[in-house]
């Protein structure tokens, strides 16, 4: 076998054992209704403003290919014709200074290509700002937070944390049911980017921002903060769930339905830690006196795919965890280790494990 064939051979030998191994981890997933879409691809755009933003980096992308293949290629061809050859008698070629015609060449070709490229990217960014919401737009705020994201729809009476859930829209503008999202921070620059869904937009302090969304598939997108905001930077993760109208109206339903009153003796025992612990002043559970700001909104914590923005799945082991020492899932997070007793935290765990 060819040294080639024997590559190719070993990189589907080592592909099909990856496949493998990540096959359990797929099919944890695959229960959900809509697809995992995990490598967030901004060549593959699935949403208009990123559409866009594609056409966009193409036109400027090839206009890079054509100015590599000019400049590498009468390189490669200086390189060849002028080498140095037997007969050359060792003196150096004529010295040539000044010429006017080269040096206005050299500078007023560069300076068409990047006015071209400066009108192409600031057309695109301007026609993005600029779209007109239809009036069945969905309205929600996101609010940046060191290291989670808040997520209001006011209309709507709902708030969540970390996962932005939003009906499909269509390729047909006129069809289309474009989400706009006004971004705001509580504290330090954040960035809000959703790869397949639309381009970075930063969340500043004192300044509100926008940018909407109009994907054309349902899924649940991976996005991250995309502005280094202090340690756990890399743990602010987001997700975007596409739903389709009737999955996104049962979501709706489902979060203004309060959870139900806990009833086993742990539960109610937990739900007391819960309120003479300090947890009330972080965090709010909707219709109680837990009314903290500080913190993510828990009334609906498990409907929730995950914990800490992201850092993890979230199950019993990762909830029991994170309540028994945050610090260690999400070191320098901003709640503390509450010190809890294990009995506490059991307890805690089962009045929030209602939380649904
Ligand atoms: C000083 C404020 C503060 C206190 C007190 C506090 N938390 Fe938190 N909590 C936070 C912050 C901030 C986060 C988000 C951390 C992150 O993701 O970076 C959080 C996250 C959480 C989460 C994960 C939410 C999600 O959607 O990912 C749970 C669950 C939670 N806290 C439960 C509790 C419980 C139970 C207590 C009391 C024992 C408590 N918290 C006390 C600030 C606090
Ligand atoms: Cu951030």
């Amino acid at each position: 076998m060819s040294l080639r064939g024997t590559f190719l051979s070993l990189v589907v030998r080592v592909c099909g054992v990856l496949c493998v191994l990540t096959a359990p981890a797929l099919a944890e997933t695959a229960g959900l209704e809509y697809p995992m879409r995990r490598v967030t691809d901004m060549f593959k755009p699935l949403s208009r403003p990123a559409e866009m933003i594609s056409e966009a980096a193409g036109v400027v992308l090839l206009i890079c290919l054509g100015i590599f293949l000019v400049v590498t290629g009468l390189l490669v061809f200086i390189v060849i014709k002028f080498r140095r050859r037997a007969q050359d008698d060792g003196r150096e070629p004529p010295q040539i200074y000044g010429s006017t015609n080269i040096e206005l060449a050299w500078t007023v070709i560069p300076i068409l290509i990047t006015v071209v490229l400066a009108l192409v990217t600031s057309r695109t960014i301007g026609e993005i700002q600029d779209m007109p919401m239809p009036a069945n737009a969905l309205k929600l705020r996101v609010v940046g937070h060191q290291w989670w994201w808040e997520i209001r729809y006011e209309d709507l009476g709902i708030v969540t944390a970390n996962e932005v859930h939003i009906p499909v829209s269509d390729r047909d503008r006129a069809k289309a049911t474009p989400t706009h999202i006004v971004l705001q921070s509580a504290d330090v620059i954040h960035s809000f980017w959703v790869p397949q869904l639309a381009g970075k937009t930063d969340l500043v302090p004192n300044k509100t921002n926008e940018t909407w969304l109009d994907p054309y598939e349902t899924g649940v997108y991976f996005g991250n903060c995309a502005e280094y905001c202090g340690t756990q930077h890399a743990n602010m993760l987001l997700r975007v769930i596409v739903h389709t109208p009737e999955g996104f109206a049962k979501w709706v339903a489902s979060q203004k339905t309060p959870p139900p009153a806990p009833q086993a003796a742990e539960e109610i025992k937990g739900h007391g830690l819960f309120y003479a612990n300090s947890c009330i002043n972080c965090h709010t559970v909707d219709g109680t006196v837990a009314e903290g700001v500080f913190g993510p909104n828990l009334t609906k914590l498990m409907t929730r795919q995950t914990i800490g923005a992201g850092v993890a799945e979230l199950n019993d082991k990762t909830l029991w965890a994170w309540v028994d020492d945050p610090q260690k899932m999400k070191t320098g997070c901003l709640m503390p280790d509450m010190q809890l007793l294990e009995p506490e935290v059991d307890a805690i765990v089962a009045y929030l494990k209602t939380l649904k």
